[in-house]
């Protein structure tokens, strides 16, 4: 029989490669594990128990949070708000940072989450999941600050997302490529089922709301054209999926290849970064993509150079196959001045990590 590699010893594994690693960075990930065994467990009873529907309160983007939503936020700052690994959190269910509370000592890592995206589709028994990031503290004090979180995603040290699905799966990487385990319920244990992960070469699906088209920039109708094959008769289309769910379709296209995106679009001129938000969903799974051969962009560059200048920043969002994003590019940048216009002076990038970063407000280049 293969041996049962469970995600503690995965994790244990590669902290191996680290003499100097003291366990706090391994300690962090198992608590996170076991917040996605405890949503998984409460996900897989939403119809049974009383957790099914609206909680009819609202979050911060004035979005009507489940019941679920409450719990899964509950869960991940209880399991790791005492541990000492951490000296801040920030929730897409919180309006402002999360600090460790006074009488728990804090670590020098910072947890940004999404507690459970796409929570519309509890109730219709279609996946959904939590995204994680994990950076370094980088204010001076014992206690997080504001500014811990709103590092770009190349400085993240870790990422990950689990998938509450036909099986419950825990994805992540601490940047030595991107390894995927089932949860065995018998078990109660994440087992090792894809190591390695690396987005296929020829992709077979594109991703996004076509109910919004009508909305879309003449770049990114070209570029569904484009998806479609329509634009060549020896042009293979894309088959299109779209879930309603960022972390189950980011999921099967890191498995069969594709690309998803959520662009900007001129509904309100103000608002021409789209809809997901840059620090706990567009960055971390950035992160994850890159590591596993594929690349995520805002339609103008790399979003893991983006500097957040607000917690719960949005983003226009391309990810996948690197092909696939970086002809998204290319048909904005010709098709798209208008917007462009409007979205690169909200864009602050920092190229290079931390010890070399510079940074370069894109309106002034
Ligand atoms: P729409 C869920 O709210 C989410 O953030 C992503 O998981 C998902 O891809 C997207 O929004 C769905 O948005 O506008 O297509 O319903």
């Amino acid at each position: 029989m293969a041996p049962l590699i469970t995600i503690e010893r995965h994790i244990i594994d590669q902290q191996r490669k680290y003499p100097n690693a003291t366990g706090a960075f391994s300690r962090l990930l198992y608590d996170i594990a076991l917040s996605a065994k405890i949503i998984a467990r409460e996900s897989m009873r939403a119809g049974l128990v009383d957790i099914l529907g609206s909680a009819d309160t609202e979050n911060v983007h004035g979005e009507k949070q489940q019941k679920l939503d409450i719990f899964a936020d509950a869960t991940m700052f209880h399991m790791n708000d005492h541990t000492g690994q951490l000296c801040v959190m920030a929730s897409e269910e919180q309006d402002n940072i999360i600090t460790i509370p006074d009488q728990f000592p804090c670590g020098k890592y910072v947890l940004v989450y999404d507690p459970l995206d796409g929570s519309s589709n509890i109730d219709v028994n279609i996946g959904m999941g939590t995204i994680f990031g994990i950076h370094r503290k980088i204010t001076e004090g014992e206690r997080g600050a504001l500014e811990d979180c709103l590092q770009p995603g190349h400085d993240l040290v870790a990422a990950g997302y689990v998938i509450y699905g036909t099986s419950t799966m825990l994805v992540y990487s601490t940047g030595q490529g991107v390894h995927g385990f089932t949860l065995d319920p018998s078990l109660g244990e994440f087992l090792l089922s894809h190591e390695n992960m690396r987005i296929p070469e020829k992709p077979l699906y594109y991703s996004a709301n076509q109910g919004n088209q009508k909305y879309w920039t003449p770049g990114v109708r070209r570029y569904v054209d484009w998806l479609q094959g329509l634009d060549a008769p020896d042009h293979e289309p894309l088959q299109a999926r779209y879930a309603g769910s960022l972390v189950s379709d980011f999921h099967r296209n890191l498995l069969r290849g594709g690309v998803y995106f959520y662009p900007g679009d001129l509904r309100n001129p103000n608002k021409p970064n789209g809809k997901l938000r840059l620090v706990y969903e567009a960055a971390p799974l950035a992160f994850l993509a890159e590591q596993a051969g594929g690349y995520a962009s805002d339609g103008i560059g790399n979003i893991l150079d983006i500097k957040p200048t607000s917690l719960h920043q949005r983003v226009p969002y391309f990810i996948g196959n690197r092909n696939l994003v970086e002809q998204a590019e290319r048909f904005i940048q010709e098709y798209d001045p208008e917007w462009l216009a409007r979205y690169k002076p909200m864009r602050v990038t920092v190229t290079g990590k931390r010890q070399t970063a510079t940074m370069r407000v894109q309106a002034e280049s």
